[in-house]
Protein backbone atom coordinates (compact mmCIF):
# COMPACT_ATOMS: atom_id res chain seq x y z
CA UNK A 1 0.00 0.00 0.00
CA UNK A 2 1.86 3.36 -1.27
CA UNK A 3 0.87 6.01 1.03
CA UNK A 4 3.13 8.95 0.28
CA UNK A 5 1.62 12.08 -1.10
CA UNK A 6 -1.70 10.46 -0.12
CA UNK A 7 -4.44 12.74 1.92
CA UNK A 8 -5.68 10.23 4.42
CA UNK A 9 -7.69 11.32 7.60
CA UNK A 10 -7.99 9.82 10.49
CA UNK A 11 -11.42 9.65 12.37
CA UNK A 12 -10.68 9.92 16.50
CA UNK A 13 -7.54 11.04 18.10
CA UNK A 14 -7.55 8.55 20.87
CA UNK A 15 -4.71 5.35 21.28
CA UNK A 16 -5.38 4.64 17.86
CA UNK A 17 -5.63 7.69 15.79
CA UNK A 18 -2.53 8.98 17.64
CA UNK A 19 -0.61 5.84 16.41
CA UNK A 20 -2.24 5.94 12.93
CA UNK A 21 -1.54 9.10 12.30
CA UNK A 22 1.92 9.36 13.00
CA UNK A 23 2.57 5.89 11.16
CA UNK A 24 0.50 7.92 7.83
CA UNK A 25 2.73 10.55 8.14
CA UNK A 26 6.27 8.80 8.71
CA UNK A 27 5.10 7.18 5.17
CA UNK A 28 4.68 10.20 3.27
CA UNK A 29 0.86 10.65 3.61
CA UNK A 30 -0.61 13.77 3.70
CA UNK A 31 -2.58 13.50 7.57
CA UNK A 32 -5.53 15.24 8.92
CA UNK A 33 -7.35 14.10 11.80
CA UNK A 34 -11.01 14.52 13.05
CA UNK A 35 -12.51 14.25 16.28
CA UNK A 36 -15.15 15.66 18.09
CA UNK A 37 -13.76 16.40 21.15
CA UNK A 38 -13.40 20.16 21.52
CA UNK A 39 -9.02 21.74 20.61
CA UNK A 40 -9.38 22.28 23.88
CA UNK A 41 -9.84 18.37 25.29
CA UNK A 42 -7.27 17.58 22.70
CA UNK A 43 -5.06 20.61 24.15
CA UNK A 44 -2.21 17.87 24.35
CA UNK A 45 -1.96 16.17 21.49
CA UNK A 46 -2.57 19.08 19.13
CA UNK A 47 0.82 20.59 19.25
CA UNK A 48 3.12 17.10 18.54
CA UNK A 49 0.70 16.25 15.82
CA UNK A 50 0.68 20.45 14.33
CA UNK A 51 4.51 20.19 14.93
CA UNK A 52 5.16 16.11 12.22
CA UNK A 53 2.66 18.17 10.00
CA UNK A 54 -0.43 16.69 10.39
CA UNK A 55 -3.40 19.28 10.65
CA UNK A 56 -6.36 18.66 13.37
CA UNK A 57 -10.32 19.07 12.99
CA UNK A 58 -11.31 19.47 16.52
CA UNK A 59 -15.04 20.10 18.16
CA UNK A 60 -16.81 17.93 15.38
CA UNK A 61 -16.46 16.09 11.84
CA UNK A 62 -16.82 18.28 8.90
CA UNK A 63 -18.18 16.37 5.76
CA UNK A 64 -16.14 18.65 3.67
CA UNK A 65 -12.74 17.47 5.49
CA UNK A 66 -13.82 13.97 5.11
CA UNK A 67 -14.69 14.49 0.97
CA UNK A 68 -10.77 15.66 0.14
CA UNK A 69 -9.45 12.56 1.24
CA UNK A 70 -7.87 9.48 -0.63
CA UNK A 71 -8.39 7.28 2.68
CA UNK A 72 -10.02 7.59 5.74
CA UNK A 73 -9.14 5.10 8.11
CA UNK A 74 -11.80 5.10 11.55
CA UNK A 75 -10.71 4.63 15.31
CA UNK A 76 -12.40 1.67 16.60
CA UNK A 77 -15.05 3.74 18.74
CA UNK A 78 -16.04 5.70 15.75
CA UNK A 79 -19.31 3.85 14.91
CA UNK A 80 -19.44 3.08 10.87
CA UNK A 81 -22.62 4.63 10.51
CA UNK A 82 -21.11 8.42 11.52
CA UNK A 83 -22.97 10.63 8.96
CA UNK A 84 -19.97 11.88 7.13
CA UNK A 85 -18.56 7.94 6.54
CA UNK A 86 -22.18 6.77 5.33
CA UNK A 87 -21.76 9.60 2.63
CA UNK A 88 -18.42 9.02 2.03
CA UNK A 89 -18.72 5.42 1.45
CA UNK A 90 -21.17 6.06 -1.17
CA UNK A 91 -19.02 7.66 -3.33
CA UNK A 92 -16.92 5.39 -3.67
CA UNK A 93 -14.00 6.72 -0.97
CA UNK A 94 -12.20 3.32 0.76
CA UNK A 95 -12.67 3.57 4.61
CA UNK A 96 -10.80 1.08 6.65
CA UNK A 97 -10.15 0.69 10.18
CA UNK A 98 -6.49 1.40 12.14
CA UNK A 99 -6.37 -2.90 12.70
CA UNK A 100 -6.81 -2.77 8.49
CA UNK A 101 -4.35 -0.30 8.16
CA UNK A 102 -2.26 -1.92 10.28
CA UNK A 103 -2.56 -5.84 8.79
CA UNK A 104 -1.54 -4.02 5.45
CA UNK A 105 2.00 -3.24 6.92
CA UNK A 106 2.62 -6.34 9.25
CA UNK A 107 5.18 -8.77 8.67
CA UNK A 108 4.91 -12.21 9.57
CA UNK A 109 1.95 -14.14 11.22
CA UNK A 110 -1.18 -13.35 12.71
CA UNK A 111 -3.05 -15.13 16.09
CA UNK A 112 -6.16 -12.57 16.16
CA UNK A 113 -8.51 -13.46 19.40
CA UNK A 114 -12.12 -12.56 19.97
CA UNK A 115 -14.59 -12.84 21.38
CA UNK A 116 -17.40 -11.02 24.15
CA UNK A 117 -14.96 -12.06 27.31
CA UNK A 118 -11.63 -13.19 28.17
CA UNK A 119 -9.84 -11.36 25.39
CA UNK A 120 -7.38 -9.84 27.49
CA UNK A 121 -6.76 -12.93 29.46
CA UNK A 122 -6.01 -15.06 26.80
CA UNK A 123 -4.33 -12.98 24.61
CA UNK A 124 -2.00 -11.83 27.57
CA UNK A 125 -1.53 -15.95 28.27
CA UNK A 126 -0.76 -17.25 25.06
CA UNK A 127 1.24 -14.23 24.20
CA UNK A 128 3.19 -15.17 27.51
CA UNK A 129 3.54 -19.18 25.91
CA UNK A 130 4.49 -18.15 22.57
CA UNK A 131 7.32 -15.94 24.32
CA UNK A 132 8.20 -18.95 26.62
CA UNK A 133 8.80 -21.42 23.60
CA UNK A 134 11.27 -18.99 22.52
CA UNK A 135 9.05 -17.46 19.63
CA UNK A 136 9.40 -13.56 18.64
CA UNK A 137 6.48 -12.57 19.77
CA UNK A 138 4.70 -9.20 19.88
CA UNK A 139 1.03 -8.50 21.49
CA UNK A 140 -1.16 -5.72 21.22
CA UNK A 141 -4.82 -4.93 19.57
CA UNK A 142 -8.00 -3.88 21.90
CA UNK A 143 -5.98 -4.71 24.74
CA UNK A 144 -4.63 -1.43 24.66
CA UNK A 145 -1.61 -1.47 22.57
CA UNK A 146 -2.63 -0.28 18.74
CA UNK A 147 -1.76 -2.88 16.01
CA UNK A 148 -0.16 -0.15 13.84
CA UNK A 149 2.34 0.58 16.46
CA UNK A 150 3.32 -3.12 16.06
CA UNK A 151 4.10 -2.66 12.48
CA UNK A 152 7.76 -1.40 12.66
CA UNK A 153 8.95 -3.65 15.39
CA UNK A 154 7.09 -6.88 13.36
CA UNK A 155 9.94 -9.46 11.13
CA UNK A 156 9.32 -12.11 8.70
CA UNK A 157 9.59 -14.77 11.94
CA UNK A 158 7.25 -12.84 14.31
CA UNK A 159 4.04 -13.69 15.72
CA UNK A 160 2.01 -11.08 16.45
CA UNK A 161 -0.77 -12.13 19.15
CA UNK A 162 -3.80 -9.91 18.43
CA UNK A 163 -7.30 -8.97 20.89
CA UNK A 164 -9.11 -7.74 18.28
CA UNK A 165 -12.37 -6.47 19.15
CA UNK A 166 -15.92 -6.59 17.30
CA UNK A 167 -15.50 -2.30 16.85
CA UNK A 168 -12.02 -3.14 14.97
CA UNK A 169 -13.28 -6.36 12.98
CA UNK A 170 -16.32 -4.37 11.19
CA UNK A 171 -13.70 -2.35 8.77
CA UNK A 172 -11.49 -5.30 8.35
CA UNK A 173 -10.93 -6.18 4.25
CA UNK A 174 -7.99 -8.12 4.03
CA UNK A 175 -6.82 -8.81 7.91
CA UNK A 176 -5.91 -12.62 7.61
CA UNK A 177 -4.69 -14.48 10.53
CA UNK A 178 -3.42 -17.68 10.56
CA UNK A 179 -4.85 -18.14 13.71
CA UNK A 180 -7.91 -16.96 14.54
CA UNK A 181 -10.31 -17.92 17.80
CA UNK A 182 -13.47 -17.38 19.34
CA UNK A 183 -13.26 -17.70 22.84
CA UNK A 184 -16.85 -16.77 22.79
CA UNK A 185 -20.09 -15.03 21.94
CA UNK A 186 -22.95 -13.28 24.05
CA UNK A 187 -24.74 -10.18 24.17
CA UNK A 188 -22.33 -6.72 24.27
CA UNK A 189 -21.85 -3.42 22.49
CA UNK A 190 -25.86 -3.74 21.36
CA UNK A 191 -25.68 0.65 21.31
CA UNK A 192 -23.42 0.42 18.63
CA UNK A 193 -24.20 -2.70 16.45
CA UNK A 194 -28.09 -2.52 17.25
CA UNK A 195 -28.94 -6.33 17.21
CA UNK A 196 -26.70 -9.52 18.65
CA UNK A 197 -26.78 -11.04 14.95
CA UNK A 198 -25.02 -7.60 13.86
CA UNK A 199 -22.63 -8.37 16.69
CA UNK A 200 -21.74 -12.30 15.96
CA UNK A 201 -21.01 -11.09 12.24
CA UNK A 202 -18.96 -8.54 12.92
CA UNK A 203 -17.27 -11.12 15.07
CA UNK A 204 -17.10 -13.79 12.23
CA UNK A 205 -15.14 -11.66 10.52
CA UNK A 206 -12.45 -12.66 12.19
CA UNK A 207 -11.86 -15.81 9.70
CA UNK A 208 -13.63 -13.83 6.47
CA UNK A 209 -10.00 -14.20 4.88
CA UNK A 210 -8.51 -17.75 5.90
CA UNK A 211 -7.71 -20.44 3.94
CA UNK A 212 -7.64 -23.59 4.46
CA UNK A 213 -4.04 -23.65 5.54
CA UNK A 214 -5.11 -21.64 8.50
CA UNK A 215 -6.64 -22.35 12.28
CA UNK A 216 -10.06 -21.44 13.40
CA UNK A 217 -10.16 -22.28 17.59
CA UNK A 218 -13.99 -22.37 18.37
CA UNK A 219 -15.89 -22.56 21.93
CA UNK A 220 -17.45 -25.95 21.54
CA UNK A 221 -19.46 -25.25 24.68
CA UNK A 222 -21.05 -21.66 23.05
CA UNK A 223 -23.89 -22.17 20.80
CA UNK A 224 -23.46 -18.98 18.54
CA UNK A 225 -19.26 -19.69 18.16
CA UNK A 226 -19.84 -23.08 17.36
CA UNK A 227 -22.58 -22.03 14.86
CA UNK A 228 -19.72 -20.34 12.98
CA UNK A 229 -17.91 -22.98 11.90
CA UNK A 230 -19.62 -24.01 8.44
CA UNK A 231 -19.32 -20.70 7.46
CA UNK A 232 -15.33 -20.79 7.45
CA UNK A 233 -12.87 -22.12 5.57
CA UNK A 234 -10.53 -22.90 7.18
CA UNK A 235 -9.61 -25.85 9.77
CA UNK A 236 -11.95 -25.76 12.65
CA UNK A 237 -9.99 -26.86 16.21
CA UNK A 238 -12.29 -26.87 19.38
CA UNK A 239 -12.03 -26.41 23.15
CA UNK A 240 -14.69 -28.07 25.60
CA UNK A 241 -14.71 -27.44 29.56
CA UNK A 242 -17.44 -30.55 29.49
CA UNK A 243 -16.28 -33.28 26.81
CA UNK A 244 -13.79 -34.40 24.34
CA UNK A 245 -13.52 -32.47 20.88
CA UNK A 246 -12.30 -34.10 17.96
CA UNK A 247 -9.05 -31.86 17.78
CA UNK A 248 -8.20 -29.13 19.99
CA UNK A 249 -7.97 -28.85 23.92
CA UNK A 250 -10.84 -30.13 26.36
CA UNK A 251 -10.87 -30.65 30.20
CA UNK A 252 -10.83 -34.79 30.90
CA UNK A 253 -12.20 -35.68 34.19
CA UNK A 254 -10.84 -38.48 36.05
CA UNK A 255 -10.38 -40.06 39.24
CA UNK A 256 -7.40 -38.69 39.58
CA UNK A 257 -9.00 -35.13 38.96
CA UNK A 258 -9.30 -32.95 35.60
CA UNK A 259 -6.57 -32.48 33.01
CA UNK A 260 -6.36 -30.15 30.16
CA UNK A 261 -5.62 -32.16 27.07
CA UNK A 262 -4.59 -31.56 23.81
CA UNK A 263 -5.09 -33.37 20.09
CA UNK A 264 -3.56 -31.86 17.27
CA UNK A 265 -5.16 -34.01 14.78
CA UNK A 266 -8.67 -36.29 14.60
CA UNK A 267 -6.80 -39.26 14.38
CA UNK A 268 -3.98 -37.78 16.72
CA UNK A 269 -2.70 -39.31 20.48
CA UNK A 270 -4.06 -37.22 22.86
CA UNK A 271 -1.71 -35.07 25.13
CA UNK A 272 -2.36 -34.35 28.53
CA UNK A 273 -0.83 -30.56 28.88
CA UNK A 274 -1.04 -30.01 32.94
CA UNK A 275 -3.96 -30.40 35.90
CA UNK A 276 -6.54 -28.23 36.00
CA UNK A 277 -5.48 -27.62 39.82
CA UNK A 278 -2.27 -26.16 38.33
CA UNK A 279 -3.93 -22.97 37.00
CA UNK A 280 -3.43 -20.35 38.81
CA UNK A 281 -6.77 -18.31 37.88
CA UNK A 282 -10.26 -18.23 39.55
CA UNK A 283 -13.54 -19.28 37.75
CA UNK A 284 -14.65 -21.53 35.17
CA UNK A 285 -14.47 -19.23 32.19
CA UNK A 286 -10.64 -18.74 33.25
CA UNK A 287 -10.32 -22.50 32.43
CA UNK A 288 -12.14 -21.97 29.23
CA UNK A 289 -9.30 -19.09 28.06
CA UNK A 290 -6.65 -21.44 29.26
CA UNK A 291 -8.08 -23.97 26.99
CA UNK A 292 -8.07 -21.61 24.04
CA UNK A 293 -4.64 -20.22 24.41
CA UNK A 294 -3.17 -23.67 24.48
CA UNK A 295 -4.99 -24.75 21.51
CA UNK A 296 -3.58 -21.50 19.59
CA UNK A 297 -0.22 -21.79 21.12
CA UNK A 298 0.24 -25.57 19.94
CA UNK A 299 -1.14 -24.89 16.24
CA UNK A 300 1.50 -22.50 16.50
CA UNK A 301 4.07 -24.97 17.13
CA UNK A 302 4.43 -24.55 20.75
CA UNK A 303 6.28 -27.91 22.90
CA UNK A 304 3.62 -29.44 25.22
CA UNK A 305 6.04 -28.31 27.91
CA UNK A 306 6.27 -24.75 27.21
CA UNK A 307 2.95 -24.61 27.14
CA UNK A 308 2.81 -26.03 30.86
CA UNK A 309 5.17 -23.81 32.14
CA UNK A 310 3.53 -20.76 30.99
CA UNK A 311 0.61 -21.59 32.12
CA UNK A 312 1.52 -22.01 35.82
CA UNK A 313 2.86 -19.04 36.39
CA UNK A 314 0.55 -17.16 35.14
CA UNK A 315 -0.81 -14.35 36.88
CA UNK A 316 -4.65 -12.50 36.70
CA UNK A 317 -4.32 -9.58 34.41
CA UNK A 318 -4.77 -5.94 36.15
CA UNK A 319 -9.16 -6.15 36.23
CA UNK A 320 -10.25 -9.09 35.18
CA UNK A 321 -11.06 -11.01 38.28
CA UNK A 322 -8.33 -9.44 40.15
CA UNK A 323 -7.65 -10.03 43.80
CA UNK A 324 -7.45 -7.27 44.89
CA UNK A 325 -6.91 -7.58 49.30
CA UNK A 326 -8.64 -9.58 52.31
CA UNK A 327 -9.24 -7.53 55.28
CA UNK A 328 -10.16 -9.26 58.16
CA UNK A 329 -11.58 -12.59 56.08
CA UNK A 330 -13.04 -10.20 53.36
CA UNK A 331 -12.21 -10.79 50.38
CA UNK A 332 -12.09 -8.02 47.24
CA UNK A 333 -12.07 -8.35 43.61
CA UNK A 334 -11.54 -6.16 40.87
CA UNK A 335 -13.32 -7.26 37.85
CA UNK A 336 -13.49 -3.80 36.61
CA UNK A 337 -13.66 -5.77 32.52
CA UNK A 338 -16.70 -6.94 33.26
CA UNK A 339 -18.36 -4.41 31.22
CA UNK A 340 -21.15 -6.75 30.09
CA UNK A 341 -23.94 -9.62 31.73
CA UNK A 342 -22.54 -12.25 30.95
CA UNK A 343 -19.07 -11.15 31.95
CA UNK A 344 -20.51 -10.60 35.48
CA UNK A 345 -22.53 -14.07 35.26
CA UNK A 346 -19.00 -15.79 35.37
CA UNK A 347 -17.03 -13.29 37.75
CA UNK A 348 -20.12 -14.37 40.07
CA UNK A 349 -19.95 -18.19 39.40
CA UNK A 350 -16.42 -17.98 40.29
CA UNK A 351 -17.48 -17.24 44.23
CA UNK A 352 -19.48 -20.16 45.97
CA UNK A 353 -21.82 -17.40 48.52
CA UNK A 354 -21.20 -14.23 50.38
CA UNK A 355 -21.07 -12.05 47.79
CA UNK A 356 -21.35 -8.22 47.58
CA UNK A 357 -21.99 -7.00 44.10
CA UNK A 358 -21.03 -3.58 42.64
CA UNK A 359 -23.41 -3.00 39.48
CA UNK A 360 -23.73 -0.33 37.36
CA UNK A 361 -22.67 1.93 34.98
CA UNK A 362 -23.47 3.45 31.23
CA UNK A 363 -26.09 0.85 30.47
CA UNK A 364 -25.45 -1.25 26.29
CA UNK A 365 -29.34 -2.04 26.00
CA UNK A 366 -28.42 -4.87 28.42
CA UNK A 367 -30.85 -7.25 30.03
CA UNK A 368 -29.93 -7.46 33.20
CA UNK A 369 -32.77 -9.94 34.59
CA UNK A 370 -30.64 -12.35 33.45
CA UNK A 371 -28.57 -12.25 36.52
CA UNK A 372 -31.20 -12.93 38.80
CA UNK A 373 -30.88 -17.00 39.44
CA UNK A 374 -27.15 -16.58 40.42
CA UNK A 375 -27.96 -13.70 42.54
CA UNK A 376 -30.57 -15.46 44.58
CA UNK A 377 -27.62 -18.28 44.90
CA UNK A 378 -24.81 -16.39 45.38
CA UNK A 379 -25.18 -12.59 46.18
CA UNK A 380 -25.80 -11.41 49.79
CA UNK A 381 -26.74 -8.00 48.41
CA UNK A 382 -26.22 -5.63 44.90
CA UNK A 383 -25.29 -2.03 45.17
CA UNK A 384 -25.69 0.16 42.30
CA UNK A 385 -23.57 2.97 40.80
CA UNK A 386 -24.03 4.87 37.54
CA UNK A 387 -26.50 6.03 35.24
CA UNK A 388 -27.55 2.19 34.56
CA UNK A 389 -28.57 2.37 38.38
CA UNK A 390 -32.58 2.89 38.43
CA UNK A 391 -33.35 0.56 35.30
CA UNK A 392 -30.63 -2.31 36.91
CA UNK A 393 -33.09 -2.20 40.34
CA UNK A 394 -35.95 -2.11 38.13
CA UNK A 395 -34.78 -5.23 36.76
CA UNK A 396 -33.56 -6.98 39.68
CA UNK A 397 -36.42 -5.80 42.47
CA UNK A 398 -36.92 -8.47 45.13
CA UNK A 399 -34.58 -10.57 44.11
CA UNK A 400 -31.96 -9.26 46.58
CA UNK A 401 -31.62 -6.46 48.50
CA UNK A 402 -30.10 -3.38 46.87
CA UNK A 403 -28.45 -0.75 48.12
CA UNK A 404 -28.53 2.60 45.71
CA UNK A 405 -25.40 3.88 45.78
CA UNK A 406 -24.70 6.16 42.69
CA UNK A 407 -21.03 6.66 43.18
CA UNK A 408 -18.25 4.02 43.04
CA UNK A 409 -16.84 5.53 46.53
CA UNK A 410 -20.18 4.95 48.49
CA UNK A 411 -20.62 1.58 47.01
CA UNK A 412 -17.24 0.32 48.35
CA UNK A 413 -18.02 2.34 51.73
CA UNK A 414 -21.45 0.90 52.24
CA UNK A 415 -20.40 -2.32 51.02
CA UNK A 416 -17.87 -2.55 53.51
CA UNK A 417 -19.79 -1.34 56.62
CA UNK A 418 -22.33 -4.59 55.51
CA UNK A 419 -19.50 -7.50 55.09
CA UNK A 420 -18.87 -10.76 57.53
CA UNK A 421 -15.93 -12.85 57.59
CA UNK A 422 -16.16 -15.42 54.36
CA UNK A 423 -17.31 -12.23 52.40
CA UNK A 424 -16.38 -11.85 49.15
CA UNK A 425 -16.64 -8.06 47.91
CA UNK A 426 -16.65 -7.86 43.83
CA UNK A 427 -16.79 -5.12 41.50
CA UNK A 428 -18.23 -6.73 37.93
CA UNK A 429 -20.34 -3.90 37.41
CA UNK A 430 -21.97 -5.64 33.87
CA UNK A 431 -21.90 -1.83 32.35
CA UNK A 432 -19.14 0.20 30.34
CA UNK A 433 -17.88 2.66 32.65
CA UNK A 434 -17.87 6.05 30.86
CA UNK A 435 -20.51 7.72 32.36
CA UNK A 436 -18.24 8.31 35.75
CA UNK A 437 -14.72 7.11 34.70
CA UNK A 438 -12.42 7.75 31.69
CA UNK A 439 -12.32 3.77 30.92
CA UNK A 440 -12.56 0.71 32.98
CA UNK A 441 -8.78 0.79 34.03
CA UNK A 442 -9.52 4.02 35.82
CA UNK A 443 -12.71 2.73 37.19
CA UNK A 444 -10.78 -0.40 38.32
CA UNK A 445 -7.65 1.57 39.75
CA UNK A 446 -10.36 3.75 41.48
CA UNK A 447 -12.14 0.70 43.05
CA UNK A 448 -8.49 -0.47 44.41
CA UNK A 449 -7.69 2.85 45.79
CA UNK A 450 -11.16 2.80 47.86
CA UNK A 451 -10.89 -1.26 48.72
CA UNK A 452 -7.81 -0.09 50.59
CA UNK A 453 -9.30 3.16 52.43
CA UNK A 454 -12.43 0.98 53.44
CA UNK A 455 -9.81 -1.91 54.23
CA UNK A 456 -8.63 0.57 56.67
CA UNK A 457 -11.76 0.94 58.51
CA UNK A 458 -12.54 -2.97 58.58
CA UNK A 459 -9.64 -3.78 60.44
CA UNK A 460 -9.81 -0.60 62.69
CA UNK A 461 -13.40 -1.72 63.45
CA UNK A 462 -12.69 -5.77 64.22
N1 LIG B 1 -14.45 9.97 18.46
C1 LIG B 1 -14.76 10.77 17.39
N2 LIG B 1 -15.94 10.54 16.74
C2 LIG B 1 -16.80 9.56 17.12
C3 LIG B 1 -16.46 8.75 18.23
C4 LIG B 1 -15.27 8.97 18.88
O1 LIG B 1 -14.03 11.69 17.03
O2 LIG B 1 -17.85 9.41 16.48
C5 LIG B 1 -13.18 10.21 19.15
C6 LIG B 1 -13.27 10.46 20.64
O3 LIG B 1 -13.57 11.80 20.92
C7 LIG B 1 -11.87 10.08 21.11
C8 LIG B 1 -11.44 9.02 20.10
O4 LIG B 1 -12.39 9.04 19.04
O5 LIG B 1 -10.97 11.16 21.04
C9 LIG B 1 -11.47 7.67 20.79
O6 LIG B 1 -11.22 6.65 19.87
P1 LIG B 1 -11.52 5.16 20.32
O7 LIG B 1 -12.81 5.11 21.05
O8 LIG B 1 -11.37 4.28 19.13
O9 LIG B 1 -10.40 4.90 21.44
P2 LIG B 1 -8.86 4.55 21.38
O10 LIG B 1 -8.21 5.30 22.46
O11 LIG B 1 -8.30 4.66 20.02
O12 LIG B 1 -8.93 3.03 21.86
C10 LIG B 1 -9.23 2.00 20.93
C11 LIG B 1 -10.14 0.99 21.62
N3 LIG B 1 -11.38 1.64 22.05
C12 LIG B 1 -12.58 1.24 21.65
O13 LIG B 1 -12.73 0.30 20.94
C13 LIG B 1 -13.76 1.99 22.18
C14 LIG B 1 -9.44 0.39 22.82
O14 LIG B 1 -10.25 -0.65 23.36
C15 LIG B 1 -8.11 -0.23 22.38
O15 LIG B 1 -7.41 -0.67 23.52
C16 LIG B 1 -7.27 0.80 21.64
O16 LIG B 1 -8.02 1.35 20.54
C17 LIG B 1 -6.00 0.19 21.04
O17 LIG B 1 -6.30 -0.76 20.07
C18 LIG B 1 -10.93 -0.35 24.59
C19 LIG B 1 -12.37 -0.81 24.55
O18 LIG B 1 -13.17 -0.37 25.36
C20 LIG B 1 -10.24 -1.07 25.72
N4 LIG B 1 -12.72 -1.73 23.64
C21 LIG B 1 -14.04 -2.30 23.59
C22 LIG B 1 -14.16 -3.45 24.57
O19 LIG B 1 -13.14 -4.06 24.92
O20 LIG B 1 -15.31 -3.78 24.95
C23 LIG B 1 -14.30 -2.83 22.18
Amino acid sequence: MDLKGKKVLVVGLGKSGLAAALFLRRRGAHVTVSDVRSAEALAHEIPALIEEGISVEAGGHGLLTFRRQDLIVVSPGVPVDTPELVQVRSFGLPVIGELELAARFLKGKVMAITGSNGKTTTTTLAGEILKESGLNTLVGGNIGVPVISLTDESKDDTWSVLEVSSFQLETTREFHPQIAVILNITPDHLDRHGTFENYAMAKERIFAEQTAADFLVLNADNPRTAEAAPRAKSQAYWFSIYHTVPQGAWVEHGPDGSQVMFRGSEDGVPEAILPVHAIPLKGAHNVENVLAAVCAARLAGCPAAQVRAAVEKFKAVEHRLEFVANFNGVEFYNDSKATNVDATEKAIAAFPSGIHLILGGKDKNSDYSTLAPLLRERVKAVYTIGSAAAKIEQHLRGVVPIHSCQTLENAVKTAAAAVHPGDIVLLAPACSSFDQFENYEHRGRVFKELVHEAGFNICQHA
